[in-house]
């Protein structure tokens, strides 16, 4: 196997749709084995295919000060039964980058919003999970919603992490694997980078990773995938599924993970 560029063929004759209707900077959301999932959009030319194996998302607040409610969530039609309920919870509370880490010992919380005044909701201090609400998908099966992120006060400058769920009421979808946020507030790009780099490898751990379309084996339709992302080298928001180690760039080092993982072809 050696990198070169391949054609999207075999990565479009998956799932895929127009693009057009899609808001194409927003997280990809879609079911996995009947599990919620979280991604990005691959886009390429009018289709968009929803690669669900990213967990880890950049928001650049600011939109307000301290304030934005990009990037959303989105879904190709179909995806859900016409008026599913889908909600988030947030899983812990709100941490701080430090330089080498991350600290609760902040007096900053995240505010969400999903909707009217009622739907409000304050990120705990002592990592008690904190549960949103939840909003439906439309008649054709698009479930496309934007949740308000707010840094409250003091809310100075750097980077925060959040780690967040999807759920839905009655256990009708199983729960998301955890997925993570990070809140850039006044920070240059190196270091937010650096945040998503440490999550990547420290945090999320993800096993798989290589499996880039989320189907359980690591094989040629994940190293189409990968090579586009190879081909395109630098990552841009909201996530980066095929940058590995999560420096921002899809380079050698990432081509050694996928590598490693293509041999075993099955995931753990
Ligand atoms: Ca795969
Ligand atoms: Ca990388």
């Amino acid at each position: 196997m050696k990198m070169q560029a391949l054609s999207m063929a075999a990565a479009l004759a998956l799932v895929s749709a127009g693009a057009s209707a899609l808001h194409l900077g927003d997280l990809a959301v879609g079911l996995n084995n009947g599990r919620l999932a979280t991604g990005v959009f691959l886009i390429n030319g009018d289709n968009a295919i929803p690669l669900l194996s990213e967990r880890v998302f950049i928001c650049t607040l600011g939109k307000f000060p301290g304030f934005n409610d990009d990037p959303g969530m989105d879904s190709l039609e179909n995806t859900f039964a016409a008026s599913q309920a889908i909600g988030y919870s947030m899983r812990g509370s709100l941490r701080k980058w430090t330089g080498s880490g991350l600290t609760t010992a902040i007096d900053e919380r995240l505010q969400t919003r999903f909707g009217t005044a009622a739907t409000i909701r304050v990120s705990s201090t002592d990592d008690t999970p904190v549960v949103g609400t939840t909003r439906t998908a439309s008649s054709v099966g698009v479930w496309h919603h934007h949740i308000g992120y707010t840094l409250l006060t003091p809310a100075t400058g750097g980077v925060y992490v959040l780690e967040f769920e999807l759920w839905a009421p009655g256990g009708s979808l199983a729960t998301s694997k955890p997925y993570w946020f990070v809140f850039n507030q006044n920070s240059d790009d190196a270091t937010v980078q650096s945040v998503v780099a440490y999550l990547k490898q420290n945090v999320v751990q993800e096993t798989c990773a290589a499996d880039i379309n989320a189907d359980g084996l690591v094989d040629d339709s994940d190293f189409t995938l990968f090579a586009y992302g190879y081909n395109e080298l630098l990552c841009k928001p909201p996530g980066c599924p095929y940058d590995f180690n999560g420096d921002g760039a899809v380079d050698d080092s990432d081509f050694v993970v996928f590598a490693q993982q293509y041999n075993e072809l099955l995931c753990p």
